[in-house]
């Protein structure tokens, strides 16, 4: 199957009982045995749940992977993986990064005695350089959030596979229909599925992918044994909008290019953050690691004052100001004070996330719409 036919059919069968296209939502924490062990695949929700594994097998399908796993967060799925380690091993990952992924490494696994380089990974050379025989997990977002930074995946894979790491790619900023890092030699890839996966802002929710059996295994095992997963709700939503996730990207792209050129030709703005520019460090490995350049960039205003950021997102009409990204609803966000606010200023200045960047998250309205009211909010 290609792309398109993946997100709708990908995994997917008739419900047995009634036929049913969409799998039911099975409301259920548990289920009937005739005889100790005497069920139909199924004991405990924490376990399996029908709707989570129709989920679960969309999710292999469109990353092209063999496994997928559900849980109840972004975070949580992160978590799961960490929790492939043990005290004293080290982990790489990248500087530029979701604030609450760095959080959970620094503030809960550095005290389990896990230990966290960070660096910029543009340059596959510079991990080499920081790997020691107790490096076990090499993370990468790629688009990085907010500063749209793009790693080579392929190349830090190889570095991964050389040195006998696991690496991880947080995928969500580009999607499956962007890039699909397992093809390109990454071990796990993640998302947080509160994004584009679900696109309607109206379910939190993560999820891991991964080819090989015995990681799989571990990565249940974790999944089952700490027990953040995911309600079959929650699992329907982001079933469903996996259904649609090609045509909403396609459209998330065609306006974050239309936005970021507006912006970019703007005299009321000093930089605009977008993998598709041409002068963009990162363009070339973009061009050839992407199918496109996604929704989302990120901007300072002219002189880079604090205040006229603050002034530009309060006076947005059509954008809305709030954390979160991936919607089909545009957001703005101010990164240093809400989504990034968990990484100390001076980290978080290291790599760009200074007091003026203003984060979009462009939705599907009408571009020309978006436009506008960026520029009555720019002034
Ligand atoms: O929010 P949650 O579903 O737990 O996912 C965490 C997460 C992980 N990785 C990336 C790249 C993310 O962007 C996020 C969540 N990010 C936001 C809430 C945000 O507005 O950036």
């Amino acid at each position: 199957m290609k792309f398109n036919t993946k997100t709708i059919h990908g995994g997917q069968e008739h419900d047995k009982a009634y036929g049913a296209v969409m799998p039911p939502i099975y409301q259920t924490s548990t289920y009937a045995q005739t005889t100790p062990g005497g069920h139909k695949g199924y004991e405990y929700s924490r376990t399996h749940n029908p709707t989570r594994n129709a989920l679960e097998k969309g999710l292999a399908s469109i990353e092209n992977g063999n496994y997928g796993l559900a849980f109840g967060s972004g975070l949580a799925a992160i978590d799961a993986v960490l929790k492939l380690l043990s005290p004293g091993d080290e982990v790489i990952s990248t500087n530029d990064l979701y604030g609450g992924s760095y959080r959970l490494f620094t503030k809960i696994f550095e005290r389990f005695g896990i230990k966290f380089h960070f660096i910029g990974m543009e340059n596959a050379d510079h991990i080499e350089q920081l790997i020691t025989q107790n490096t076990k997990l090499i993370w990468a977002e790629t688009p990085t959030n907010p500063m749209m930074n793009v790693i080579d995946i392929e190349a830090i894979s190889k570095v991964a596979k050389k040195n006998n790491i696991l690496f991880a790619v947080d995928n969500t900023f580009a999607t499956a229909y962007l890039q699909q890092p397992l093809d390109l030699g990454a071990d796990i890839v993640m998302h947080s599925a509160t994004k584009y996966l679900g696109g309607h802002s109206d379910v939190v929710m993560g999820s891991l992918v991964v080819r090989d059996k015995e990681l799989a295994d571990k990565l249940y095992f974790i999944q089952n044994a700490s027990g953040a997963v995911c309600g079959p709700m929650d699992s329907f939503l982001v079933l469903r909008g996996l259904k649609t996730l090609h045509v909403r990207m396609q459209r998330h792209c065609e306006n974050g290019r239309a936005v970021a050129e507006f912006l970019a030709s703007h005299p009321g703005i000093e930089k605009v953050y977008w993998p598709g520019f041409e002068d963009h460090p990162n363009h070339e490995i973009a061009k050839r690691q992407m199918k496109d350049f996604g929704g989302m960039l990120s901007f300072i205003p002219k002189g880079g004052n604090y205040a006229d950021a603050i002034r530009i997102v309060e006076n947005l009409k059509v954008f809305t100001l709030a954390e979160s990204l991936g919607g089909v609803e545009s957001l703005a966000g101010h990164p240093a004070s809400m989504t990034h606010a968990s990484i100390p200023k001076e980290e978080r200045e290291k790599s760009g996330v200074v007091d003026s960047l203003i984060r979009l998250s462009v939705g599907i309205e009408d571009a020309e719409d978006l436009i506008n009211d960026l520029k009555q909010a720019i002034g």
